[in-house]
């Protein structure tokens, strides 16, 4: 069977359970303290990041890598269209959260609320914490602009850009981080991702300390 070193409030690791479960690819999951930075976890990531999964008698390391790989290796149900250009569109809003998103809002909210507390790295900067809350604002009206001309982010089908953007907006959801009253577009595309049963062992997710709103788990949020 698979296994996942992960933390469950990482929008990485969550991208790739998303990703497995999609394909239903049943996977063991061991919760990794990276910041401990162990000698066996760095010997598995000498990156000393999560995720980490081991599949097919190899370990990987890298969300985006790891996702290409089990979309080649398990091309069904596809999370990749065929034309280049399109690919080429999966991927630009890959990197849009896995980077941009990420820094702009991921880590200042959700590094700041929950990370450094589990990791004793003191308290929230509030700083950050307004600059997270003013650019997740921008980054959801983007995504509406998108879902106005599009039925899923990066075109008609559902994509490995969804996953990404439901990974960090998922994290962020368990901490009440995400207004979903802002769009109404937004809303119903979480809704329809969401309902998924790949989404259900994320929806289970809880985190010692922190507890998750009622609406996180609820499909008709
Ligand atoms: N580019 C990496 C990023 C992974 C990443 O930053 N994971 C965080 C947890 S959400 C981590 O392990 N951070 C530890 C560190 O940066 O030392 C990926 O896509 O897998």
């Amino acid at each position: 069977m698979a296994r996942l070193y992960h933390v469950p409030l990482s929008p990485f690791c969550r991208k790739v359970r998303l990703s497995l479960a999609e394909k239903k690819i049943e996977v063991e999951l061991v919760e990794e303290r990276y910041w401990e930075q162990e000698a066996d976890f760095l010997r598995r990531n000498p990156a000393g990041k999560v995720p980490v999964l081991r599949l097919d008698g190899m370990l990987m390391a890298e969300s985006a890598a790891i996702c290409e790989y089990i979309e080649e290796t398990r091309p069904d149900p596809s999370l990749m269209p065929r034309k280049p250009a399109e690919r080429l569109e999966v991927r630009r809003l890959v990197s849009w959260f896995d980077d941009k998103f990420h820094s702009e809002v991921t880590s200042k909210l959700l590094y700041e609320r929950v990370n450094k507390k589990i990791t004793g790295q003191g308290y929230p900067d509030s700083t950050n914490v307004k600059n997270g809350a003013k650019a997740i604002k921008y980054h959801i009206d983007y995504m509406s602009w998108l879902l106005d001309h599009r039925r899923w982010l990066a075109g008609d089908s559902m994509t490995l850009a969804d996953f990404a953007a439901a990974a960090h907006l998922s994290c962020l959801d368990y901490i009440s981080d995400v207004d979903w009253n802002r769009s109404a577009a937004v809303k119903d595309w979480y809704a329809k991702i969401k309902s998924r049963p790949a989404f259900r062992s994320i929806l289970a997710d809880q985190v010692p300390g922190f507890r998750p709103p009622s609406h996180y788990a609820d499909l008709d949020f």
